[in-house]
């Protein structure tokens, strides 16, 4: 199979304008994957890991101003700002065109450009979407081998559809400066400029299955969503779909991934992963029932902090067939190369070289606190390396949602689990999500910010539309999922968390499937519904009822705060709030 006209037009088009030395149309194959990566190896783009301790895995280190996604430098653009919406950074289309046209102007000269076919979705699935992504840095096409179905499958996939969306690439010389990620999803395309990081140039990823397919859903009738998605089989066999939307680095790969604590699964409980960061869901006619696939083949997931107690499904994910990004790099006596990174587990080694690219020791570290791996280095792994992939995982018909969980990372405030009194109130809930960010995009970390259905950085459209259609989605829905809202980070005075979280999550997890099936009971509070001590399985943890009771714990004065700190949200929309807000806003106020 061949690109069609449509493409090679594009294609020949871009290369006018960025002007490579070379043009190389990848294909996807394996011969092809092993090729690039020796090209990388000479050309500094990769390492070759030791091989006997890890098969076909490499590393990669960006440039150190290069290590998160930047969504100050991250653009909607349209000809209004109104189809943009007060939360997005806006540039006018045209305006836009013209400035990146200025960067792209010869900026692959000397390089190659290659072309990347890649589907987004199961092949078969009505929802599966076919992009093309032109870039000149070869991580970004490893990255997209593993992340995405890419090659030839996707030409067949395309026929002689002129529907694709056209992803256009540049690391360009990695300036801040000359950062742009735009997005215009009126052209279907993409233009990202000046980084190498994954959500800034793994364009698939979260730029076309969240911003740009966000936008397309909104007008079809479904929704992209910053959601991981699970399968949970209970003792007997029955099973349910959950997927959960927490903000980014805030825990959805290690819930996907949650391997049950012992107890749990001796009674015969199984969590397998179908996605770990992105969901499209879509009623299903038949059933009347939201379902849901994931439109990824790979996963981009964060590496410190992962170790064989907290995930060692992502562990064994990452032992082959991966791509390790800025985390400490260890040369070893026989010349080849090992990696480490904080909480792994491993001993520290006498010595590293750092994700700056600096000299590591111990020593050094306790010093300076100088870190081996950057807080959001990365790994980059295939799906099929997941020991406990669901079976449905790469199927097109998806699968039915029963729970949706909103979470965020919240050191006070917002109890452990709480279940919405129904589908408006949940939409509420997911609406005025606060968490505290994370080395996952540039900036302050720590801060608390409303992240709207943790999906505030990946809306592709204007926010109050969003929200409408979310409330809409009801409407065409014969059976809704349950929603639910979850904190796995609150601490105590001294700063410890409160909850063990990771397997333990399980205990959390079994009362959500309870109550989704009708099992398990709920206490009527300002919030929603709330477990009370003995409605969860706390045997075996270091933990008395009391400090369940603390944990669930609501603080009308606390609450009072939150919903003032909401007025951010609020104002932003303001005149233009859907009205389900303001009137649910109001029923919390008075119920407290
Ligand atoms: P993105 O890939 O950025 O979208 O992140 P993510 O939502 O997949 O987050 P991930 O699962 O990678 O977790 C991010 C960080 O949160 C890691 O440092 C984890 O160790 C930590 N974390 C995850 N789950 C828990 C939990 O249940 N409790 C605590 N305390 N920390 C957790
Ligand atoms: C996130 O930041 O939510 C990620 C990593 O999952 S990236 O895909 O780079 O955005
Ligand atoms: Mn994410």
């Amino acid at each position: 199979m061949q690109a069609n006209k449509y493409v090679t037009d594009w294609v020949n088009e871009m290369a006018r304008l960025t002007k490579p030395d070379k043009i190389v149309w990848c294909d996807g194959s394996k011969e092809e994957r092993e090729r690039f990566y020796e090209e990388g190896c000479k050309n500094g783009a990769f390492v070759k890991l030791n091989q006997q301790k890890w098969p076909d895995c490499y590393y990669h280190r960006s440039n150190s101003n290069d290590v998160a996604r930047t969504e100050h430098l991250t653009f909607i653009c349209a000809p209004s700002a109104d189809t943009v919406g007060p939360t997005n950074n806006h540039m006018n289309d045209k305006v836009a065109y013209q400035k990146l046209t200025g960067l792209f102007d010869g900026c692959m000269k000397g390089r190659t450009m290659y072309v990347i076919p890649f589907v987004m979705g199961p092949i078969g699935s009505p929802l599966a979407k076919v992009g093309v992504e032109i870039t000149d840095h070869l991580y970004v096409v490893q990255n997209m081998g593993i992340m995405t179905r890419m090659g030839e499958i996707a030409w067949k996939q395309l026929g002689d559809s002129p529907e694709f969306t056209k992803c256009l690439h540049s690391v360009g010389d990695c300036n801040p400066d000359r950062r742009y990620i735009c997005h215009f999803p009126q052209d279907n395309s993409i233009w990202s400029f000046g980084s190498g990081y994954g959500g800034n140039a793994l364009l698939g990823k979260k730029c076309l299955a969240l911003r740009i397919a966000s936008y397309l859903g909104r007008q079809q009738d479904w929704m992209a969503e910053h959601m991981l998605l699970m399968g949970v089989e209970a003792p007997g066999g029955e099973k349910t779909y959950v997927a959960a939307a927490f903000p980014s680095a805030c825990g959805k790969t290690n819930f996907a991934m949650l391997v049950p604590p012992k107890k749990y699964a001796d009674a015969g409980w199984k969590v397998t992963t179908l996605g770990d960061d992105i969901v499209w869901m879509w009623i299903n006619p038949e059933s009347g029932k939201l379902h849901a696939i994931n439109p990824e083949l790979g996963y981009f997931g964060v590496v410190p902090g992962t170790n064989e107690k907290s995930n060692p499904n992502a562990l064994k994910s990452m032992t082959k067939d991966t791509i390790f990004t800025n985390v400490g790099l260890i040369k070893l006596e026989d010349g080849t190369y090992d990696v480490w990174w904080e909480d792994s587990g491993i001993p520290e080694p006498k010595k590293c070289t750092n994700w700056e690219g600096k000299e590591w020791t111990p020593e050094i570290a306790r010093e300076t606190k100088m870190k081996a791996a950057h807080p959001n280095s990365r790994f980059t792994a295939p799906m099929d390396n997941n020991p406990v992939l669901d079976p449905a995982a790469k199927d097109p018909k998806g699968v039915p949602v029963s729970a949706i969980i909103f979470g965020g990372r919240r050191s006070k405030t917002i109890p452990l689990v709480y279940q919405a009194f129904n589908w408006v109130h949940g939409v509420y809930i997911g609406a005025t999500i606060g968490s505290e960010t994370t080395a996952a995009a540039t900036g302050a970390t720590g801060v608390v910010r409303r992240d709207p259905m943790a999906n505030l950085p990946f809306i592709g459209y204007n926010i109050r539309d969003y929200l409408v259609h979310w409330f809409q989605m009801r409407k065409k829905m014969t059976d809704c999922p349950r929603v639910f809202m979850v904190n796995w980070f609150r601490k105590n005075d001294a700063g410890k968390f409160l909850w063990p979280g990771f397997g333990e999550n399980m205990r959390v997890l079994k009362w959500i499937i309870d109550r989704c099936h009708g099992r398990a009971y709920a206490m009527e509070t300002p919030l929603g519904w709330q477990p009370r001590p003995q409605d969860i399985d706390l045997e075996g943890l270091n933990m008395t009822t009391e400090d369940f009771k603390i944990l669930e714990s609501v603080s009308p004065e606390d609450m009072k705060q939150e919903i003032m700190s909401q007025e951010e949200l609020f104002l932003k929309l303001a005149g233009d709030l859907p009205k389900e807000m303001i009137f649910q806003r109001e029923l919390l106020i008075t119920r407290l």
